[in-house]
């Protein structure tokens, strides 16, 4: 019988968030099956239940926390939370023998030998967003190699005022220059074959610094477009100077006979114009429209059927005072669907007032 050891909060190394050098990478052994540690699995929990989780003997490997203080292990995002259920955390985990956890640069992250999760957060100063996101980003690439699982099936992106303007130029603009760059530092797939991602802003005293997360494995995923769109990364020099680095969405296979969805946000974008400005309700029917035109694109790369209803969902709001109109149009929409999550978030385009994210675990193959 191994011996079960678990990480104390104290000596647990995401519980140093000092931002220098390489830390220590110490090993779990956890003891249990092996063979079903291939399996991906995403859960929605309170804060407390991801306490008693990430002390139990099968931690996550990793969360995003909305609104809440999750402990040494969770760095929550800054937003405030206008959904019913409250602050809460979407948990990635596998039932894993082994999770391994370490440091690389400003990255904290988790892996379990097929998985992997990291967090980083940065300070941003008023200019110069490109580089601070061009370093930020050698790091993420960095934590894949470290981690040994380099290949990114999501990537969450969080900044502070990201619409505002950064020394003649808008800070997602400037964002985008220094995400593609490092893209391209380190030969990664910058255009075709770019992660599924989002990129929103935080506003207030909370806003944080640049939050990255990421959940990586060591098969490279499936990425899909939408028809409706052009591509985020042949967007024209309208939109910036460099264009966005991500795919509308991305599969991968999850174990156990499943496939895993990973949709990028999604806007009231068709081609690359954003519609319906000022209008919050028909952009998110229209965003509905991108969701299903995903929903198909993906279909025809695997065995499983997704619907809406399949879809875990989270919906960024730039006005707060929207969330009652939206919340019921999707409850409407996608009635069999689990309740959407909902923070205020700024949208990276001034005149998009909502964009909507998710992801799905169905019965499934890769095609
Ligand atoms: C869009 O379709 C809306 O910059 O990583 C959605 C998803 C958007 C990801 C990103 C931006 C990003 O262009 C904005």
């Amino acid at each position: 019988m191994t011996e079960v050891r678990t990480p104390s909060p104290d000596s647990h190394p995401l519980a140093d968030h000092a931002h220098s050098g390489d830390g220590p990478v110490d090993e779990f052994d956890l003891g249990l099956a092996g063979a079903a540690a291939a399996e991906l699995f995403a859960e929605r929990w309170t804060p407390e239940v991801w306490l008693q989780q990430a002390a139990s003997t099968t931690p996550p490997l990793g969360g995003l926390g909305w609104g809440c203080v999750g402990g040494p292990t969770l760095a929550s995002l800054h937003m405030p939370v206008l959904c019913a259920q409250g602050p809460w955390v979407d948990a990635w985990r596998s039932a894993s023998t082994v999770l391994r956890a370490g440091r690389s640069g400003a990255v904290r992250w988790q892996e379990d030998g097929r998985w992997a999760f990291g967090q980083l957060e940065v300070p941003v100063a008023d200019i110069d967003l490109a580089k601070t996101a061009r370093l930020a980003y050698r790091d993420v690439f960095a934590a894949l190699q470290d981690c040994g699982q380099p290949h990114v099936l999501r990537l969450w992106n969080y900044l502070p005022r990201i619409n505002a303007d950064g020394g003649g130029l808008e800070r997602y603009r400037q964002f985008n220059i220094g995400r593609q760059q490092a893209f391209m530092d380190v030969g990664r797939d910058a255009f075709e074959g770019a992660p599924a991602a989002c990129a929103l802003g935080t506003a207030g005293a909370q806003a944080g610094g640049l939050a990255i997360r990421f959940l990586a494995g060591r098969v490279p995923p499936r990425p899909v477009e939408n028809p409706r769109q052009v591509s985020a990364y042949r967007y024209s020099k309208a939109h910036g100077p460099q264009a966005p680095t991500f795919s509308r969405a991305a599969l991968a296979d999850a174990g156990g006979g499943r496939v895993v969805l990973f949709i990028s946000g999604t806007a009231s974008i068709v081609g690359e114009q954003s519609l319906h400005p000022g209008d919050v309700i028909a952009q998110t029917e229209e965003t509905l429209r991108n969701l299903q035109a995903v929903l198909h694109a993906a279909m025809a790369r695997c065995s499983a059927r997704f619907t809406l209803a399949d879809l875990q969902s989270t919906v960024y709001l730039r006005h707060a005072a929207d969330a009652p109109a939206v919340l019921a149009l999707l409850s409407k929409a996608m009635p069999l669907a689990p309740a959407p999550r909902c923070v205020q978030a700024d949208i990276c385009r001034a005149e998009l007032l909502v964009e909507i994210e998710a992801h799905a675990l169905v019965p499934g193959a890769l095609a």
